[in-house]
C-alpha cells in the first residue's frame, strides 16, 4: 500500500510579516513554518553564491580562511566533532561534492558564524527580521551578547554535503530555531509535542530517527504514531524555516547544502524553556542524589546539582534569572523610547509574558533554595515593577469590560421586563449575536494598546448598537 503523503509544512511570505502577527499565530502556538521572500534580500545570498546558485567558493574561502569551525562525521554518531579550519573543509566539501557517491559525511555544524564575523571584523551578512533576532525577542542571543560578549552564542551556519544529516532532536533548552537556506534543499521531518514520547525509549533517550522502519519496534513500539503525525518540508535555497520548541525534528540535506541557523527564546516560548530547565534540575538532582552524603552541606549539593545543569544545558538557575533582567531591561528600554500602535501592542504583549514569568520563576522553590540564584532574584525583583505598568493596564481593561458587563446586563434586564415571548427570543438570540461577540473579542485584544479609549469605544459602541 502506498504510504499516506505527508502534511506538508505551511509556507508564507515573511515581506512586511509583523511580528506580533508571527508570535501570535505561529510562535506562541508552536507552529511550523516556511518564510519566503526574506533571505534573498539579505547580502549573503549574494555574496556566497555564484551565477548558478551554487556556494561560491572562492569567496567563503578567502572569507573565512583561519576561523576554526566543528566538523561532525554523520556515520560516527555520539563522537565530538573535530576543530577544522573553515577554508580547508569548505575546499573538502567543493571536491567531495563533483564526485557522485559520498563516501564521507562530513558536516561542518554548529559553527558560530556572527562571532567569526566580528573575530574577523566582518559585517555580519544577514539581517532577520526583528520577531527573531532583535533583543526583544531574541533574549538567549541578547543574555549572550550582554553577560559574555564574544563567547558562545547560539548563531550558527552549517555546510553540508548531500547525505549529512542532523539526526532527531529537539532544539537546545527547548529554544525555537529557524534555519534559512542560502544554497541547496534540506528534507525536515517535524513531530509534533505531542508524540514526542513515541520517539523515546524507556530510558527518555530519543530514537536516531521517526522513520518507522529504521526503527527498533522493540525499543520504540509506538513509533508509528509519531510518524503518522508528522509534517514534512522540502526546503529550498531561500526560504527560512521556523522550528517551534519542544518539537522533534530530522534533516537531511539532499544537495551541498549551506544554512544559517539561530537558537532563540522570548516571551512566545520562555516558559516552555523555564519548564524544561526545571525538569532537567529534577533530572541532575535524582541522579546525583546518591552523592548528598559526600557533600559538607546541603546548600553545596544544590550549588553542584547547578554546575552539572550548566554543563548539560548550557544554562543554570542563576543564568536564567541573568537572562529574564536583562529581557526586563530591554523591555523598559522600549517602553521609555514611548512606542506607539502597533509597536506598543508588541512590547506590551511582551511585557505582560515577562511579567507573570518573572513572577512564577521567584515563587519557584527550587530558586529560593540556592543562595546564589536568590541574589539575581532580588535585583530581578527590583525591576519587575517596571514592566509593571502593564498589568495596571490589563486591569483598568478588565474593570471596563465588567462595566459594560453590567450594563448590558441590566439593559438585558429592563427588555425583559419590557417585552415578553417572541421579543424576548430576539433580544436574547441578539444578545449572542457574532457581530457584538467579534467586537468585544476584538476590544479585549486591543485593550493593552489602546488604554483610556477603550472606555469611551466600549461606551459609544453599546449605544450605537442598542
Ligand atoms: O540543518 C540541519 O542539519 C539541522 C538544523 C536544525 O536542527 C535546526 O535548525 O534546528
Ligand atoms: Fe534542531
Amino acid at each position: 500500500m502506498a504510504e499516506a503523503l505527508a502534511k506538508q509544512v505551511e509556507k508564507i511570505s515573511g515581506r512586511g510579516l509583523s511580528s506580533l502577527h508571527f508570535l501570535q499565530t505561529y510562535a506562541a502556538p508552536g507552529r511550523p513554518v516556511i518564510l519566503e521572500d526574506v533571505v534573498p534580500s539579505w547580502p549573503c545570498w549574494t555574496t556566497w553564491r555564484d551565477e548558478q546558485g551554487e556556494p561560491n567558493f572562492s569567496q567563503l574561502v578567502a572569507d573565512f580562511k583561519g576561523c576554526d569551525g566543528p566538523v561532525s562525521d554523520c556515520q560516527k554518531r555520539g563522537e565530538a566533532p573535530d576543530v577544522w579550519d573553515v577554508s580547508s573543509y569548505l575546499l573538502w566539501a567543493q571536491e567531495e561534492d563533483k564526485g557522485s557517491d559520498h563516501k564521507q559525511l562530513l558536516y561542518l555544524k554548529d559553527w558560530h558564524l556572527v562571532q567569526a564575523c566580528r573575530a574577523a571584523g566582518k559585517e555580519v551578512p544577514y539581517e532577520a527580521p526583528a520577531f527573531l533576532d532583535s533583543p526583544l525577542h531574541d533574549w538567549l542571543n541578547l543574555h549572550k551578547d550582554t553577560v559574555a560578549p564574544g563567547k558562545e552564542d547560539y548563531r550558527f551556519c552549517y555546510v553540508g554535503v548531500k547525505g549529512t544529516r542532523t539526526p532527531l532532536h529537539h532544539d537546545v533548552l527547548f529554544s525555537h530555531s529557524w534555519s534559512a537556506n542560502i544554497c541547496g534543499m534540506k528534507h525536515w521531518i517535524f513531530y509534533p509535542p505531542e508524540v514526542s514520547e513515541f520517539l523515546l525509549d524507556e530510558h527518555s533517550e530519543a530514537a536516531e530517527t521517526g522513520i518507522p522502519r529504521r526503527c527498533d519496534p522493540q525499543r520504540f513500539p509506538r513509533v508509528a504514531e509519531a510518524w503518522e503525525k508528522r509534517l514534512e518540508a522540502i526546503q529550498y535555497p531561500g526560504q527560512l524555516i521556523f522550528v517551534p520548541s519542544g518539537w522533534y525534528h530530522e534533516v537531511e540535506n539532499l544537495s551541498l547544502a549551506v544554512s544559517i541557523n539561530h537558537n532563540w527564546l522570548n516571551a512566545s516560548n520562555a516558559e516552555m524553556v523555564w519548564g524544561f530547565l526545571l525538569k532537567e534540575l529534577e533530572a541532575v538532582k535524582r541522579k546525583i542524589g546518591d552523592e548528598r552524603k559526600n557533600f559538607s552541606s546541603e546548600a553545596e549539593f544544590l550549588e553542584h546539582c547547578q554546575v552539572v545543569l550548566q554543563a548539560n544545558s548550557e544554562l543554570d538557575l542563576e543564568g536564567w534569572l541573568s537572562l529574564l533582567t536583562t529581557a526586563a531591561e530591554e523591555v523598559d528600554r522600549r517602553f521609555k523610547a514611548q512606542p506607539q500602535g502597533e509597536e506598543l501592542h508588541e512590547v506590551e504583549w511582551v511585557a505582560t509574558k515577562l511579567r507573570a514569568l518573572i513572577e512564577r520563576c521567584l515563587e519557584c522553590p527550587a530558586l529560593q533554595e540556592l543562595p546564589k540564584a536568590s541574589a539575581s532574584a532580588e535585583l530581578l525583583r527590583a525591576l519587575a515593577p517596571e514592566v509593571s505598568h502593564v498589568e495596571a493596564i490589563s486591569e483598568k481593561a478588565a474593570q471596563v469590560l465588567s462595566g459594560f458587563q453590567q450594563k448590558y446586563q441590566s439593559m438585558l434586564m429592563e427588555h425583559h421586563e419590557k417585552f415578553h415571548g417572541q421579543q424576548l427570543r430576539e433580544l436574547e438570540l441578539w444578545s449572542k449575536n457574532k457581530n457584538i461577540q467579534e467586537r468585544r473579542r476584538q476590544l479585549w485584544e486591543q485593550c493593552g494598546a489602546r488604554k483610556a479609549q477603550l472606555a469611551e469605544e466600549l461606551e459609544d459602541f453599546t449605544w450605537s448598537a442598542w
